[in-house]
């Protein structure tokens, strides 16, 4: 229990958010299009479809769209991250699955930051997807020491906000004087910094290496690299984007466009190139360049289940050979091979492929022929109408995906990066905890509506059920 003078987590997550947005507006002229396009793409999609609007509406997801961002960060060393765990708990955001991008040729492995249960996901579900780096992957080991050195000497956190962490950490909150201070601060973590803390030779010895080395080890901190809100329409939203003057990458990752949108798809535009002055650098000598900071888009669908997850697997990885192909036009060929895929909720959730929140509609208690298992109570108040099934928005991320979006902002030049075996173990030992398995979550979302979407039908009230509180 938060005690009263104290902030709830929740509206600390959306101050946070809303200050990260307002910051990187003024570093990224360019992500205030974005969001104007994106705002204006929903607008017209829900106007064209009252249907959508009026199910948004009904499962309490309308108020958060335009409150909706994810955004990237990148640390250096596991104390940076075990840091960062404590800095995103003040805000309800937890550690959620495990990344491994050295797959897909990128030295880092990641976990997602963000809020967990429903209520919190409903109000804003501000996430942070957080790399770290593998320096163990660099096979220079004089580079790999250098980098190593560099790192350890930044402090990524101001002194003031070590204290308000310690102190939420010590009392279970922050009062609104101390909240003000937390988001004001804790911003500085994610700022741009233009001045590199090394030398240009350093700079370009570590970006031989891999690019997203220097990005990390050069700067004062890991500066927020994009934030991503959330469009209705990611196929119109890429066709607009030419006339708001942004050039969008040639294709959209993810699952094609279909009826009932599963997971994730994105898009994206090319990193900025930025200049950047080195130390010894003089006044007068021309600046080296940096590209980092890039602006996305993505349209969020239904969580799939490990069944629905293993069948987008399989055919997504079908698909993959048609990517560099010019004779093909990939999304038709994406299309094609996602036919196999059912694209009606009644079928998705017959078939046990995605995830549903149930949720009771009127009061009617039908107690009296009640069905004797939960299960068969469900299909018959689904029947009846009683009860309807929304599809649960998948919060998380795709390691397919996100490799797509790490390309396309490096150059072809650094995909050789040989694979190394995935660690969660180190990557949970930096962060100091467990990340939470993105399935449990959603079945465990999926299990609690079925239960509360019960009592309230079958009138069995908070004192018959002994509530989890
Ligand atoms: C993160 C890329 C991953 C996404 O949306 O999949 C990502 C990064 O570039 O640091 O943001
Ligand atoms: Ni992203």
């Amino acid at each position: 229990m938060i005690a009263a003078h104290f902030v709830p987590p929740g509206a600390l997550r959306s101050r946070f958010a809303a200050a990260m947005s307002d910051m990187y507006q003024r570093e990224v002229p360019q992500y205030g299009t974005l969001l104007e396009l994106v705002a204006d793409i929903n607008e017209q999609t829900l106007t064209e479809n009252p249907e959508l609007r009026q199910r948004l509406a009904g499962a309490n997801e309308l108020a958060r769209l335009s409150v909706e961002r994810h955004g990237a960060i990148r640390v250096g060393t596991a104390a940076e991250l075990g840091m960062l765990a404590r800095l995103f708990a003040v805000m309800g955001m937890a550690p959620v699955g495990y990344y491994d991008l050295a797959a897909a040729g990128v030295p880092v492995h990641s976990t997602a930051f963000r809020p967990v249960d429903s209520e919190a996901l409903a109000a804003n579900p501000f996430r942070l997807f957080t790399s770290l780096l593998r320096l163990e992957l660099i096979e220079d080991r004089a580079l790999r020491e250098r980098a190593a050195a560099i790192l350890a000497e930044r402090d990524i956190f101001t002194p003031r906000l070590r204290e308000l962490i310690e102190r939420f950490e010590a009392v279970g909150g922050l009062t609104e004087d101390e909240a003000d201070a937390f988001v004001a601060e804790a911003i500085e973590t994610f700022r741009w910094h233009d001045e590199a803390t090394v030398d240009y030779a350093t700079y370009q010895a570590l970006a031989a290496e891999h690019r997203l080395i220097a990005d990390v080890v050069c700067f004062r901190g890991p500066h927020i690299n994009h934030l991503t809100p959330r469009t209705l329409d990611i196929d119109a939203a890429q066709v607009a984007m030419p006339a708001y003057g942004i050039t969008p990458k040639a294709i959209i990752e993810g699952p094609p466009r279909r009826e009932v949108p599963i997971l994730l798809r994105q898009t994206s535009f090319k990193a900025l190139e930025e200049p950047i002055r080195f130390t010894g650098d003089t006044e007068t000598d021309a600046q080296g360049r940096h590209t980092a900071r890039f602006g996305e888009i993505e349209q969020r669908g239904i969580a799939l289940t490990p069944d629905g997850r293993a069948l987008y697997d399989r055919l997504l990885a079908a698909a993959q050979t048609y990517k560099g192909d010019a004779s093909v036009d990939y999304q038709d060929a994406l299309t094609g091979i996602f036919e196999e895929f059912p694209d009606d909720l009644e079928t998705l959730r017959r078939r046990e492929l995605a995830y549903f929140r149930y949720r009771a509609v009127g009061q009617s208690s039908i107690a009296a022929d009640a069905p004797t298992d939960d299960a068969s109570a469900i299909e018959a108040l689904l029947a009846s109408g009683h009860i309807v099934a929304d599809p649960i928005v998948y919060e998380d991320f795709l390691p397919v995906s996100a490799a797509g979006i790490f390309q396309s902002n490096l150059g072809s030049d650094d995909a050789g990066q040989g694979a190394a075996a995935a660690s969660q173990e180190a990557l949970e030992a930096a962060l100091g905890r467990s990340v939470a398995e993105p399935f449990a979550l959603y079945a465990e979302l999926e299990a609690e509506s079925k239960r509360s979407a019960l009592d309230q039908l079958m009138g069995n009230d908070a004192q018959a059920t002994p509530s989890s509180a």
